[in-house]
């Protein structure tokens, strides 16, 4: 199933989110070849960070919350990833962070010129009070980081959403305005919190985390819904998709290509398969194509 996505053919329009396999080129090459058509990094960060003590991710059964806390050798100290993923024969989207605008420059600068296919700028994690999310709830710091990024990189640039934003279409909107050539909705929802009521305390160590998973795949639709309506540049749409049904809803809602990120951990790697050919299936029942349900549920009836 084909799909050209910013001018790149992928062999299938379903991306893996960031963050859920790391940064090995032997596991994204095994992630390609089981279906999925573009593997998107663990973000990148400024300087070497260990992330949050352990337990970091819990499974809820209906989705899961983490806070694995951004870790990254930093954008210097990956000199062999680099080394290994050159060699490549599968596009890869490599996730990028920052704590300022000069920060998300520099890594997006040195990470550009190891000739990823696809910049993401991850402006939405849930999981730092000085990373992330910060900046993806505020139009202007999300325009602010999207323009100076956009000067110093040569290939196309997605700007990561979260649903914890006020009025996430006109985040997306002003990221398009500031150069973005894709946006990815949505980062974890929240942050939320679970308490173990024996132990009476959080489960999670950092207390507080993102939600995946089944639980957060309306919040996903909604937001792909509103961002379809205020921007003309693609979306890549994500958020508790685990089957095929669930990757049809998203893009009736306005996506291009379809993430799957928690789901790896319910459905294994064969996933990315699975959910094509359950795609493939619906369509062919439907007598239709990706390209005619994009957007359908916008349309009057
Ligand atoms: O590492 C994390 O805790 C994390 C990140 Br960077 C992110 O973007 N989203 C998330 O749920 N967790």
């Amino acid at each position: 199933m084909q799909t050209t996505f910013l001018g790149k053919i992928l062999h299938t329009p379903i991306v893996l989110a960031s963050g859920v396999l790391g940064n090995n080129k032997a596991i994204l090459e095994r992630v390609w070849e089981n279906g999925c058509g573009l593997p998107t990094m663990k973000s990148i960060g400024p300087a070497p960070r260990e992330g949050h003590k352990n337990p970091t991710v819990i499974d809820l059964g209906n989705g899961m919350i983490n806070a694995v806390g951004l870790p990254s050798p930093g954008y210097l100290n990956m000199e062999e990833e680099w080394q290994e993923l050159s060699g490549r024969t599968f596009p890869i989207n490599a996730s990028i962070y920052g704590g300022s605008v000069d920060e998300f420059v520099r890594v997006a600068e040195f990470v550009s010129a190891k000739g990823p296919d696809f910049i993401e700028l991850n402006i939405s994690c849930p999981n730092s009070d000085k990373h992330g999310m910060i900046f993806g709830v505020n139009a202007q710091s999300s325009h602010d980081v999207v323009a100076a990024v956009k000067k110093v990189i040569h290939v196309p640039l997605i700007a990561k959403l979260t649903p914890a934003a006020p009025d996430i279409a006109s985040i997306a909107k002003a990221c398009e305005d500031a150069g973005a050539d894709a946006i990815c909705a949505i980062n974890t929802a929240g942050p939320g919190m679970v308490i173990d009521i024996e132990s009476r305390s959080p489960v999670l160590a950092f207390k507080k985390g993102g939600l995946s998973g089944p639980m957060i795949k309306p919040i996903a639709v909604r937001c792909v819904y509103d961002i379809f309506k205020a921007v003309s540049i693609p979306i890549i749409g994500l958020g508790g998709i685990s089957t095929g049904k669930d990757a049809i809803e998203i893009i009736m809602a306005g996506a291009t290509l379809v993430g799957i990120g928690t789901a790896v951990r319910y459905r294994g790697i064969s996933v990315f398969d699975k959910v094509t050919n359950e795609i493939s299936d619906w369509l062919a029942a439907h007598d239709t194509t990706m390209e005619k349900i994009r957007g359908a549920a916008h349309r009057e009836v």
